[in-house]
């Protein structure tokens, strides 16, 4: 962390453990080497009201980058790749 503290923008990755595309996601980021604020959601729909508050939907994974909000694994992973110096 900087002496100034975290950075303000940190990428937030809405995140089940169990579910097979927040994994790929979570596996992308870490090779990228990016850092990342991981909020756990319930496997239960109706309790994700973090998740539709941030995206609208229900399902994950979802990542927010600023003003950025994606639902859907692929558009997540040619995100990461093309900001943040993927292939
Ligand atoms: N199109 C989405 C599919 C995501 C998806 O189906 N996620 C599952 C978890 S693996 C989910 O949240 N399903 C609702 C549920 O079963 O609670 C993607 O590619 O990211």
């Amino acid at each position: 962390m900087s002496p100034h503290g975290p950075p303000l923008r940190m990428m937030k990755l809405y995140n089940l453990e169990s579910c097979p595309f927040c994994s790929v996601i979570r596996r992308r980021l870490a090779e990228l080497g990016l850092e990342y604020e991981k909020i756990d959601v319930p496997p239960a729909h109706h309790l994700r009201t973090e998740v539709v508050k941030a995206s609208g939907q229900f399902l994950v994974p979802v990542l927010v980058d600023g003003d950025v909000v994606l639902d859907d694994e692929d558009d997540i992973i040619e995100y990461l790749d093309s900001k943040y110096g993927g292939k």
